[in-house]
């Protein structure tokens, strides 16, 4: 909620000498506005806690010798790169109003009121001593949804303890939990991998399990992080005695996640260091022949290959960004001739 606006002051102007002082009441402040703001510090919305309303400060009241109010301060609301501002009270109704994407970017969620006029406002010829100020206006009241979708070039998918974070580490300089058992990671974590031209940011989204869709495991919520990636890299474990079905319940779980079957796709089957999965190379190839993705046999952990894979990471990213520019020529600016006065 924007701030209101402050009163009007009504006073006459009383000074020695001055008999009959007119009316001197100065207008309210306006009241300060609720702007959101996209601050690339921050990772996700747990700064703002539980709290649901936001106001903004009252405009000041006016004062005598037609000073006017003082503004309210606006509230600055911090969110994280990402971060796609609705208006709406419920999701289905939902308007965008607009898509935080670059550090700084700023946008007003509710406008301050506008303060209320003084009483020197309203003298006239016939009352010039008037008694009456104006009220200040009531700040905008407004419901807003905020939704983080992370904007990433790479998001690394898979089943739990599969070796995302292990991977996330070797190629960026992200430091991720990284341990011997499922769901260590719990949100998604961003890392940067240089480039040559440009770097690129890589995301590990939490281990998907079959039926993530109906909510097993963390759920499939974390997907929505994916929607906004160029490419997606699943992320196998190689020791897995079911591997090739693992491959088969991740596709089907992006699948179901919205229009996610159409984003660019890798597969990495990881941990080939272990003697075990050296062993089954030979069968896993075979098997996933005929998938119709590019596959790559690595270990995050000893680097084997991860080299190779992230070159056609890169190439795929560039690939995939040259077509979106496609899809959706540069805006072109519009010049509206005004007549002349
Ligand atoms: N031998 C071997 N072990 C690996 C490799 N990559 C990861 N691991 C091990 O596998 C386990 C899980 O690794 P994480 O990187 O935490 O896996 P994750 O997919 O992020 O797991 P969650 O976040 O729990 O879903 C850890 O014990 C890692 O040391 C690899 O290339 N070779
Ligand atoms: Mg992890």
């Amino acid at each position: 909620m924007g701030g209101s606006g402050g009163g009007g002051c009504v006073s006459f102007r009383r000074e020695k000498y001055i008999p009959f002082g007119g009316p001197d009441g100065g207008d309210g402040g306006v009241g300060g506005d609720v702007v959101i703001v996209c601050d690339p510090n921050l990772r996700d919305l747990s700064p703002l806690g539980r709290r649901k309303e936001f106001a903004a400060e009252n405009g000041h009241r006016g004062e005598r010798s037609r000073r006017r109010g003082a503004k309210g301060k606006d509230l600055d609301i911090l969110v994280p790169v990402g971060t796609m501002v609705f208006s709406g009270a419920t999701s289905n109704q939902e308007v965008l109003l607009e898509d935080l994407i670059t550090p700084g970017q700023r946008t007003l969620a509710a406008k301050g009121g506008r303060g209320g006029l003084g009483n020197a406002r309203f003298a006239t010829a016939v009352d010039q001593a008037p008694k009456i100020a104006g009220k200040g206006e009531s700040g905008e009241e407004r419901d807003i949804i905020l939704e983080v979708k992370l904007v990433t070039d790479i998001c690394i998918v898979g089943p739990p303890n599969s070796g995302k974070s292990t991977l996330l580490a070797a190629i960026s300089k992200a430091k991720p939990e990284i341990a011997d058992y499922p769901f260590t990671t719990r949100q998604p974590i961003l890392g940067v991998m240089p480039g040559d031209r440009k770097d690129f940011i890589v995301a590990e989204i939490p281990g998907l399990v079959e039926g993530a869709y109906s909510g097993k495991g963390l759920g499939n919520d974390f997907l929505r992080h994916a929607e906004r990636t160029k490419l997606l890299i699943y992320l196998l474990d190689g020791s897995s005695s079911t591997v090739f079905h693992d491959l088969g319940t991740l596709d089907r779980e992006i699948a179901l996640y919205k229009d996610l079957s159409q984003k660019a796709r890798i597969v990495a089957v990881n941990k080939v260091d272990l003697a075990e999965v050296r062993a089954s190379l030979s069968a896993m190839r075979r098997g996933f022949a005929r998938v119709g993705m590019a596959i790559f046999y690595i270990s995050a952990v000893s680097g084997e290959a991860v080299l190779e894979l992230t070159r056609e990471a890169r190439e795929m990213v560039e690939q995939a960004s040259r077509e979106e520019e496609m899809i959706a020529p540069p805006q072109i600016a519009i010049f509206r001739p005004k007549p002349r006065k």
